[in-house]
């Protein structure tokens, strides 16, 4: 079955509503394989989202993510890592669907309430990154 990676930010753990997100994630049936609350080094944050290191938000974003703690998931269903972006919605909360947990949860372009791949090449990559250890 395809496994994807899924992250609760920052503001949504400092928020303690992550249990609502895990619940979301279960009810519409992917299997949580591993799951980890930690906080980003600079190297690692800097790693994880190399893909913006041109982008002129580059600095903010990784000043956000490693502002505190967050939560990584490895998640498993058929078709995941469409099945899970397709939950999550739009990247701009103001431009997600209703019922898509950015629309509930995000609240700007950079809190956003949660990351998730956008290819299993790249669910490969962050799935590396966060569970290095295991
Ligand atoms: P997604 O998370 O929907 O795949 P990406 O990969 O384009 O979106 O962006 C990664 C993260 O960078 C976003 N979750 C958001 O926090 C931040 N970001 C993207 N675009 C902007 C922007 N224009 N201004 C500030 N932050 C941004």
């Amino acid at each position: 079955m395809e496994k994807t990676f899924l992250m609760i930010k920052p503001e949504m753990v400092k928020a303690k509503r992550q249990g609502e997100i895990i619940d979301f994630i279960l009810r519409n049936r992917f299997n949580i394989l591993r799951m980890k609350q930690f906080s980003f080094d600079l190297e690692r944050a800097r790693d994880f989202y190399g893909i913006h290191a041109e982008k002129p938000f580059f600095g903010d974003l990784i000043e956000y993510i490693t502002s505190g703690e967050v939560i990584g998931l490895e998640l498993e269903k058929d078709g995941a890592v469409g099945a899970v972006r397709e939950l999550v919605g739009a990247t701009d909360p103001a431009e997600a669907r209703p019922g898509t947990i950015r629309y509930m949860y995000g609240a700007s372009l950079q809190t956003n309430a949660v990351h998730a791949s956008d290819s299993p090449e790249s669910a490969e990559k962050e799935l590396a990154i966060v569970f290095f250890e295991d």
